[in-house]
């Protein structure tokens, strides 16, 4: 049984501390710490896991095997150097760190280290839907990629949204699994800003238009949308030379009353991805326990973190398009 420590007791943490306490094989919650402790006793105590105020000492407790840092981004870099310190595989949510400079320092520890101690939350790849879109570009039968229309739409966000998060916590998946889809490198990023919505925090930019160029040409384009207010959508479409791929959407129910049919969508990320995020904390738990870690790793980080400092740079220079400098991936990577 692999025992794990969660360093951050909020939303994404107690969402995964209650997957692997009710619907995973393989892994059990001994430990969990967070700053407001009187939270991580909430989720510990009825555990009879052990409850710290930080991530050192959880980190370094002999009964923790593993680690998973679900802290706001800002935090990351900290505990994962704990982690790598110890020794202990880490699951870190995304996005590795909130910098390029800090994500390539974690990279070169472990590579230093020369094992490969990290994966990073990029749930997406886990997805059903996604994979299906990966296996018929991977299949040739569409030809070359040329174009890809993505949106993700938020309902609403609070007040401590900001216009920079919008790249870093949301577009940041997109920003992964376009070039896991593609298998390809980056090359340069634009932001525009459309006529903004009303229906927000006046220091928010929403909506906001990304777009990226990867080295072959292909352009993603992602509309980001924080405060649509209809509900949580996510869409993906890749148009080929032979096709057009657009992302399935999770299974809903048809409903038929009052004379009209509907489809609901999901209020938020964690119904929407529910299925992903138990894929992807299984395959962790599996892959740690088998002794190497097949998800997205440290580099993934990297590239996630190099083009979302380009994004970032972009907005504040609308319209201007701006390189996406991040080498070949290592080969201790591949
Ligand atoms: C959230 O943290 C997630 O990871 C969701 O998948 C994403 O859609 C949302 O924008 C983020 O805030």
């Amino acid at each position: 049984m692999l025992r794990i420590g969660v360093v951050g007791c909020g939303a994404i943490g107690r969402e995964h501390i209650n997957r692997i306490t009710n619907r995973l094989a393989g892994g059990k919650v001994v430990a969990v710490s967070d700053l407001y402790v009187e939270g991580a006793h909430q989720v510990g105590d009825p555990l009879g896991a052990t409850v710290y105020s930080n991530s050192a000492d959880l980190v370094n407790d002999p009964d923790v095997d593993a680690i998973i840092c679900t802290t706001p981004a800002f935090a990351h870099k900290e505990t994962v150097i704990q982690a790598l310190e110890a020794g202990k595989p880490i699951f870190c949510e995304k996005p590795l760190t909130t910098t390029a400079e800090d994500s390539l320092e974690l990279a070169e520890i472990e590579m230093e280290l020369g094992k490969k101690l990290i994966q990073v939350g990029f749930m997406r790849r886990f997805d059903e839907s996604y994979t299906q879109v990966k296996d018929l570009l991977d299949s040739g039968e569409f030809g070359a990629p040329l174009y890809l229309r993505c949106s993700h739409w938020f309902p609403e966000v609070d007040d401590g949204f900001t216009t920079e998060m919008a790249v870093y916590d949301a577009a940041i998946h997109e920003i992964d699994v376009i070039h896991w889809l593609l298998n390809e490198r980056y090359e340069s990023a634009q932001v525009m800003f459309p006529r903004q919505t009303g229906k927000k925090n006046p220091e928010l930019k929403d909506p906001q238009i990304m777009h990226i160029r990867c080295k072959s040409g292909v352009i993603a384009t992602i509309e980001v949308f924080l405060n649509c207010q209809f509900g949580y959508d996510i869409s993906c479409q890749i148009v080929c030379e032979n096709g057009v791929i657009d992302l399935p959407k999770p299974p809903r129910p048809l409903l038929r009353r009052s004379g009209g049919q509907t489809i609901p969508l999901d209020e938020n990320w964690k119904n929407h991805w529910m299925r992903a995020y138990d894929l992807e904390i299984q395959q962790w738990i599996d892959a740690v326990r088998a002794g190497e870690l097949t998800g997205p790793n440290a580099w993934d980080g990297v590239i996630a973190n190099v083009t979302a400092d380009a994004l970032l740079r972009a907005q504040q220079n609308e319209g201007q398009i701006e390189p996406i400098a991040v080498g070949p991936r290592p080969d201790f990577y591949k």
